[in-house]
């Protein structure tokens, strides 16, 4: 059968058309992620002292979030929650639980993007390894990659795919945002819209900023927050303070100023790189069609309640900033902040989203989009919040519900002279965390319901736990309604110790 020629060339005209029309329909996606940065540490987050004029702006042009936690306050689980969508008893990857399957991670948010015809570049720390493989099987999830294994390291020199740019960037911040500036010209070539991944080490321990950084700040006094102190944690769980969070991790409470000065300058370096990215995506002629997000893989206690470390459910551990800055949307929503309740495992269900590819059936995260054209909305009700990891009297599970300003948090440990307990936090009246209304009788309304969806997530894990990692127990664990006595039997040996630092 031959076509008129005329209708052959509308055809033609409306294949040419539509393809030509395809790449800018398709947002870039750029997202910044650094390493161990609580919420409060961004002068746009009401933090007089830390300088970050690059995300204030950022979120003067986008939209910022203010109750942002990751389920799991740890590098790994984390990473691999916001790749995923899933939380960690789903995906199964933590210290001592196990690597990343594979399976897995082909349906992150990286595998898909680029299987759909995104452009894609990771560079930093990825933070885990794929189960029985070695660390550079990872780099062909990308067309562009300067991951590094373990920690990276901030001598820019020392990572071997940002190593070209120690001359011009002695510390590895800027390295990155050199890094991402090639990657833009390749991915113009490409002619496919991209996804860019950076994971900044900064400002992950060891705190060692650029000198450059710290200048600003060395010899200074600093802000400490309201629960700052060992004396502003003693109404806290016993359980909690035998997290490593309270026996180790001592510089925030032994030396303040020295400490909070080389952090902030940490997160001055990574916004210097965030600045430098704006300027190359502006140069490169994509500054209108790119969306960007900023966020952290976990908070930080950084001294409150005499605290360091994360991995705690408390809100300066549990909460980082996120920022998302989409350039497409009209001007009125520009500078809105939204108390929603988001957390690291929705950045997969957004990315999809944005991209217009569809995500995995059942992840556990939801798609933010909406919330940057309605910032007052809700994607969900309330959230749990893991640990799985370390001492087990330190593992607990928690249901933050900010839609009624609550945080519900059970420490289930019963062994060495530990009893069971209980913490909630009215978060409206009392956001540093200072006092426990779990006995109190005017909350056992709020306490029946938060434990009734506590109750509902151990029921959960029991369901949906990934097999053969080790976290079987927890729906037994972490059931409110099981007597010490059977529980005990089932905790694992304590993890020993590894080499590097988490
Ligand atoms: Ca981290």
């Amino acid at each position: 059968m031959k076509f008129p020629r005329a209708l052959a060339s509308l055809v033609l005209l409306g294949v040419l058309t539509r393809s030509a029309a395809a790449p800018a329909s398709k947002p870039n996606l750029v997202f910044l992620f650094s390493d161990d940065q609580t919420a409060r540490a961004v002068g746009c987050y009401g933090n007089p002292d830390v300088h970050t004029p690059h995300l204030d702006r950022l979120a003067r042009e986008g939209v910022r979030f203010t109750n942002h936690y990751n389920t799991t306050s740890i590098c790994m689980a984390s990473r691999v929650s916001v790749l995923t969508g899933l939380f960690e008893y789903r995906h199964g990857c933590n210290f001592e639980h196990g690597d990343l399957e594979r399976r897995v991670l082909n349906d992150s948010y990286a595998a898909r993007l680029r299987a759909a015809g995104y452009f894609t570049g990771f560079a930093g720390k990825i933070g885990f390894d794929l189960k029985g493989e070695k660390f550079e099987a990872l780099a062909p999830f990308f067309d562009r990659w300067a991951g590094g294994p373990g920690q990276t390291f901030y001598e820019t020199e020392k990572n071997a795919g940002i190593a070209r740019y120690a001359a011009r960037h002695p510390h590895s911040s800027r390295a990155y945002a050199a890094w991402a500036a090639d990657f833009f010209r390749d991915a113009k070539a490409s002619g496919k819209p991209f996804s860019l991944s950076i994971s900044f080490k900064a400002p992950h321990l060891p705190f060692t900023p650029d000198p450059a950084d710290l200048a600003r700040y060395e010899g200074r006094p600093f802000t400490r927050p309201p629960n700052y102190g060992v004396e502003r944690g003693r109404h806290l769980s016993a359980q909690a303070r035998t997290s490593r969070a309270a026996t180790g991790y001592r510089e925030w409470v032994n030396d303040y100023d020295r400490t909070a000065a080389l952090y902030y300058a940490l997160i001055t370096g990574v916004d210097a790189a965030v600045g430098m990215i704006r300027e190359a995506l502006a140069r490169e002629g994509f500054a209108d069609n790119t969306v960007i997000i900023f966020t952290s893989d976990n908070g930080y206690s950084a001294g409150a309640h005499g605290f360091g470390d994360k991995v705690l459910p408390y809100e300066e551990a549990s909460k980082s900033p996120l920022i998302i800055h989409d350039p497409r949307l009209p001007r009125a929503h520009a500078g809105a902040v939204s108390d929603a309740i988001t957390a690291g495992v929705d950045m997969a269900a957004t990315l999809f989203a944005l991209a217009g590819v569809p995500a995995p059936a059942d992840i556990d995260g939801c798609n933010l989009a909406p919330l940057l054209t309605n910032p007052a909305g809700r994607v969900r009700d309330h959230l749990p919040l893991f640990n799985f990891w370390g001492v087990p009297s330190a593992q607990s599970l928690a249901i933050v519900a900010p839609g009624w300003k609550y945080n519900y948090i059970h420490w289930y440990f019963g062994g060495d002279g530990l009893a069971p307990t209980d913490e909630l936090f009215d978060l409206a009246a009392d956001p540093f965390e200072m006092k426990n209304l779990a006995g109190d009788p005017r909350h056992a309304a709020r306490l029946a319901e938060l434990r009734r969806l506590y109750d509902a997530e151990v029921a959960r894990i029991g369901r949906l736990v990934f097999r053969g990692h080790g976290y079987e127990p927890y729906a037994t664990l972490f059931d409110r309604t099981v007597s010490w006595d059977r529980k005990a039997p089932l905790i694992a040996r304590p993890p020993s110790t590894k080499k590097n630092k988490k």
